[in-house]
């Protein structure tokens, strides 16, 4: 039996009778990696799910939540998502930054989650409904060497995907940014302190042209190819990779210097046609607001658990859509399934859906939180029933205790702190 069929159609009247928060908990498990999630129980057994995960600072959000905003929603009702949002983002007084919104997304979620089941709707359907059929994704596919990479996307590309992101070690380099161990599943937070990587910019801009050069011999001109410079680059640096690259079409080059100074942006686009995609580490449109009235990028990677849920990132979508900048939503694996539920229904009732990424979790995750997403040739289809289409198994997510877990940190050959 579908374990959403418990909540049937409801009319107008049912789906919005005076519900009311009852009780919330924060569930931290840890089925091969820290998750951080939020579940919101209201006075008619409806109940809602959102994704509090922030890699390598879990715990932070898991105590924001229940310490300074959990005892703020009982008794509420969970219908009024945009004022409790408002209460939550206002009322901190201290606004933004990757904690607070993280929190705030997760309640946003499950609030939606809520909505949703109480109406019989999948939340696309309370979003405007479809805009397409389905979500359009891409895998990473990374190795050791240029060849253990392209090896890798060619399964990718025998799996059906449409676009694939391509990472690879550079010679010279103990470890970098995107190759992972596990060549499938990449989780980058891996120890219990942080990992010291060694980083050349010298080395990695003169193998990165190469390997995608040798990718489109190799996979052909059909396929999106996507790099991830994860804010490695100077500006300049930045604009000769991008001019670099500009033979091979790339669909997108990723977080290509840091993005506090928005501009820097600006000597990028002054060299190059490559588009680029920014924005997986911002909390609000208030880090973008620059770059996309500027058209300084291309594509917008604010995530539904990172940006303070569906009912800001539409405002970020919305706000780009005017400036022809379009989503590509983060959707690592340090995001839970949660998030790229949230995530689809969302993508699909936007006008100006880029791409969406999705590095699959194992199956010790997806039975964690059953979900009624799935992948067929190369898109999501999301899910058709009611809410956001996923839930967590609490009795499974208790056997999986927190362990702590770190993000590496990157440091030049002369030991310089750097960015990872
Ligand atoms: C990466 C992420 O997917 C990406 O584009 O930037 O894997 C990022 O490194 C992790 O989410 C950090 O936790
Ligand atoms: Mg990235």
């Amino acid at each position: 039996m579908n374990r959403f069929a418990q909540f049937p159609a409801q009319t107008y009247r049912d789906a919005v009778s005076p519900l009311k928060i009852v009780s919330a908990k924060v569930i931290v498990t840890c089925p091969g990696r820290n998750f951080v999630t939020l579940k919101i129980e209201t006075s008619q057994g409806i109940y809602g799910v959102g994704d509090a995960t922030l890699n390598g600072r879990e715990l932070a959000v898991a105590a924001y939540l229940k310490e300074h905003v959990l005892p703020l929603l009982i008794g509420r009702d969970p219908h009024q998502i945009e004022d409790i949002w408002q209460y939550l983002y206002r009322g901190a007084y201290w606004r933004g930054g990757p904690v607070t919104m993280s929190a705030i997304a997760a309640v946003d979620m499950a609030l939606w989650d809520i909505k949703g089941k109480a109406a019989g709707l999948p939340v696309y359907q309370l979003l405007g409904g479809r805009c397409r059929s389905a979500i359009t994704v891409y895998g990473h596919a990374n190795g050791n060497d240029i060849e253990g990479t392209l090896e890798a996307a060619r399964q990718y590309k025998d799996l059906g995907y449409k676009a694939v992101r391509l990472q690879t070690g550079i010679p010279g380099l103990a470890s970098t940014y995107g190759v992972s161990k596990d060549k499938f599943f990449y989780e980058p937070a891996d120890a219990g302190l942080p990992t010291e990587n060694r980083w050349s910019t010298e080395a990695y801009m003169r193998t990165v042209p190469e390997l995608f050069e040798k990718a489109r011999m190799a996979l052909g001109d059909e396929i999106h190819l996507l790099h991830d410079v994860h804010h490695r680059l100077t500006p300049i640096e930045a604009a000769r990779l991008a001019r670099d690259l500009e033979p091979y079409r790339l669909f997108w080059l990723e977080d290509a210097v840091v993005a506090e100074n928005q501009q820097n942006f600006r000597l990028i686009r002054q060299h190059s046609t490559t588009p680029l995609a920014v924005g997986e580490i911002f909390s609000t449109v208030w880090d973008a607001k620059q770059l996309i009235e500027e058209q300084l990028i291309d594509y917008i990677r604010a995530t539904v658990v990172h940006a303070g849920g569906i009912t800001h990132l539409r405002k970020i979508a919305a706000f780009a859509d005017l400036h022809n900048v379009r989503t590509g939503c983060h959707g690592a694996t340090d995001l839970s399934p949660i998030s790229m539920a949230a995530a689809l229904n969302f993508n699909i009732s936007i006008p100006n859906f880029g791409i969406q990424e999705y590095m699959r979790h194992t199956s010790a995750t997806d039975a964690v939180f059953p979900h009624d997403y799935r992948f067929e040739e190369g898109l999501l289809q999301v899910n058709e029933s009611p809410g956001l289409g996923v839930d967590i198994d609490e009795a499974l997510a208790a056997e999986h205790p927190y362990r702590p877990a770190y993000l590496p940190v990157n440091r030049l050959l002369d030991g310089s702190m750097f960015n990872w």
